[in-house]
């Protein structure tokens, strides 16, 4: 008899005793997350490829009336793609299976604007497939855009298109696996194509495509992808094509309410916002963009302004006509994954003692911001808002990067931190922001800290954090940029400004024992500046920047009437002087006194739609801005597809005037642009 009592009062106390630890889950606050968007979230960076007619085209927007006969990439492989991408760091991969021009990657059904007809493969390909079988081998996700808008269906804006449109999702969501996204694009109605009817077609956005049919689709299909915009998003656009997110950023949003940057503090809906960005200025190839793709510092600002700021990186690669990622957008690609490699290589928090203002229990302790699982996180005791963790370092520490996430799923609470750090025994503040969200990541200069306090200060509900991670990221060493201003001063800047710089002004190789750069130095003569960024603490260097500079530009006049043109020698790029009118027109510079000129430089415009870059051209000199001689005339070849600086070379005259004349346009539009004109001197 004695032993079931004893069982029993076992039973009782262990009853007692995890009733005491039991844990109740604290109420989600606002909007929360459903399971795909959850794991949607965890994906973070993943990648875009613009792939269709335009690239054929040399277009961004096609019109719709284009020759499924130019769809022809000679080494298609969308192998290298997954492989570029997995490599980079990616997640998956959104193809443009349709874009606003029509063209169906994909052999459909409903239209004969597709690869069917074009030559590449005979017509048998099928990109859309091509690429899925590539992301599954890789280990990537699949996802798909298609455009709304159609430029090229005759029936576009009318009832028809409408199931044509939901006939091709079914199709790119039943045949090619397992889908993650689909992205609808927001530009729709316009002028179009439509089946030769060449007209403007307007559209109500909202109701047009059936939205709720077209999620019903999705769904069914697709029960796990997200869905980009339209008119029930999971995901939000980011405001921007810049792909920056704000640091204020709150995953709640209220369709209407235009806070696409922001979302919205008390938003009725869960959509979090979706950074997209292009690795080039347009989103799709264009040869004239192969030295403009973005260089590390810019990618990895994006990377911290978006995935920093509780937003995904959607990375644009705009293959090109070989069907290849090319080989310049490979080479960033690759060099922002090592350095974010480098950025969060060790995870200082990892091994350090983390105590909290308070706790709701053990299930709910500050150690769980450090145990690798986000699904566990840290609670402070009821009614209570401002908390803090403090996370203590045995020994010193130098940080310049911190992590810190929420558990999402019970919705998004903090609406301000800040960060300190204990410095030489005392408490500095480091940092002091808004919202979390997902993920924050905060980049600020290096402290040496023996601990860190992340203070909640305020919230909607009772934080709970799911991860903290801090880290000590090494100098980015990009070589740096010497630059030459219009009154001759020189300057050497590296991104980042914890580096010590060198140059010589010899052609010799600089190092730590050369001319240590401190200040704008004046140059007066033509001369070769070699500059080398350096990391005391690594004892390394970057790679050197060499550059010729010529005389200044100071003392330089241009004849002409119009006063803007002196843009073209105000020693800014980004200053561009443009003059409409039948071609030839000519520009005339007085350099203030007579030099020896062995040659020119012409930089056109380099944004996105430059006007006025010249083809051929004519450069005479002139001793007294009278008599004049013709030094050189031809062809910048190439310029159409590479817009980069020109430098023609002559036989040394002597010259005090210059005459440039544009003959003739690349794009044969009359015009005569020019960002930046030089000389060359002996
Ligand atoms: C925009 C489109 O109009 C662009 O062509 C591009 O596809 C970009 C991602 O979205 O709205």
């Amino acid at each position: 008899m004695k032993k079931p009592i004893f069982l029993l009062l076992l039973l009782v106390l262990i009853s007692l005793i995890s009733c005491k630890e039991k844990v109740t889950e604290p109420e989600a606050v606002g909007p929360v997350p459903s399971q795909r968007q959850l794991a949607w979230q965890d994906l973070e960076y993943y990648g875009f490829v613009h792939f269709n007619m335009n690239t054929f085209t040399d277009m961004e927007w096609g019109e719709g009336g284009e020759s499924p006969k130019n769809f022809n990439p000679t080494n298609l492989d969308t192998r290298q793609w997954a492989k570029t991408a997995k490599d980079a760091g990616m997640k998956g991969i959104i193809l443009t299976a349709k874009h606003h021009d029509g063209f169906c990657l994909w052999p459909t059904e409903t239209t004969e604007h597709s690869v069917k007809n074009s030559p590449w493969k005979n017509g048998e390909g099928d990109v859309v497939k091509e690429l899925a079988e590539a992301c599954k081998e890789f280990g990537l996700k699949f996802g798909v855009y298609l455009s709304p808008w159609d430029r090229n269906h005759p029936e576009y804006a009318r009832e028809e298109y409408v199931k044509v449109f939901h006939k091709q999702l079914e199709e790119l969501l039943t045949n090619y696996g397992p889908v993650f996204e689909v992205w609808f694009d927001g530009a729709n109605g316009g002028t179009g194509y439509y089946g030769g009817a060449n007209e403007n077609r307007k559209i109500d956005d909202a109701t047009y495509y059936e939205w709720d049919k077209v999620t019903k689709i999705v769904r069914e299909l697709q029960p796990e992808a997200v869905i980009f915009s339209g008119g029930n998003p999971d995901v939000r656009w980011v405001g921007n094509e810049h792909g920056f997110a704000a640091e204020t950023n709150w995953s709640p949003f209220t369709p209407g309410s235009g806070n696409l940057q922001n979302g919205d503090d008390d938003g009725t809906h869960w959509i979090p916002a979706e950074a997209d960005v292009s690795i080039r200025p347009g989103w799709y190839y264009h040869a004239r963009e192969d030295h403009q793709v973005k260089t590390l510092p810019h990618l990895l600002d994006i990377y911290y302004k978006s995935v920093g700021r509780n937003a995904s990186l959607l990375l644009n690669l705009p293959v090109d006509t070989r069907g290849l990622v090319h080989e310049n957008d490979v080479e960033q690609l690759m060099k922002l994954r090592k350095q974010l490699d480098k950025d969060f290589a060790e995870n200082l928090v990892e091994d350090a003692n983390v105590v909290a203002s308070s706790e709701a229990g053990s299930h709910y302790s500050a150690q769980k911001t450090i145990n690798g699982d986000t699904k566990a996180y840290w609670m402070p005791q009821k009614e209570t808002i401002k908390s803090n963790i403090t996370i203590e370092f045995d020994e010193l520490q130098e940080v310049n990067r911190f992590v810190v996430q929420e558990y999402i799923a019970l919705g998004q609470r903090v609406k301000s931190f800040t960060l300190e750090g204990k410095i030489n025994g005392e408490w500095k503040e480091i940092a002091s922001e808004t919202t979390i969200g997902y993920k924050r990541i905060l980049r600020f200069d290096p402290v040496e800290v023996s601990a860190l306090r992340l203070n909640i200060t305020d919230a909607k509900a009772r934080p709970l954090i799911s991860n903290i991670e801090a880290y000590k990221a090494p100098l980015m060493m990009e070589a740096p940029e010497i630059v030459q201003h219009k009154d001759g001063l020189i300057s050497i800047e590296s991104y980042d400004k914890n580096l010590e710089l060198y140059y010589t002004l010899n052609a010799e190789e600089p190092n730590k024992d050369s001319k240590r750069y401190s200040e704008e130095f004046l140059l007066q003569d033509p001369t070769r500046v070699i500059a080398v960024a350096y990391n005391p603490g690594t004892n390394s260097y970057s790679e050197v920047s060499n550059i010729r500079l010529d005389i200044p530009k100071k003392d330089w006049k241009v004849l002409n009437e119009n006063d803007d043109a002196g843009k073209i020698i105000d020693a800014d790029e980004n200053s561009v002087w443009t003059k409409q009118g039948k071609l030839p027109q000519e520009v005339i510079v007085d350099l203030g006194k007579t030099y020896n000129l062995k040659g020119f430089t012409y930089l056109p415009q380099q944004s996105r739609w430059p006007q006025g870059v010249i083809a051929d051209y004519e450069f005479m000199l002139s001793e007294n801005g009278k008599q004049w001689k013709q030094v050189s005339e031809g062809e910048f070849s190439n310029i159409k597809n590479n817009p980069i600086e020109q430098l023609i070379e002559f036989k040394t005259t002597k010259a005090r005037y210059f005459k440039f004349i544009g003959q003739r346009s690349a794009d044969d539009t009359e015009v005569l642009g020019i960002a930046e004109i030089g000389v060359i001197t002996e």
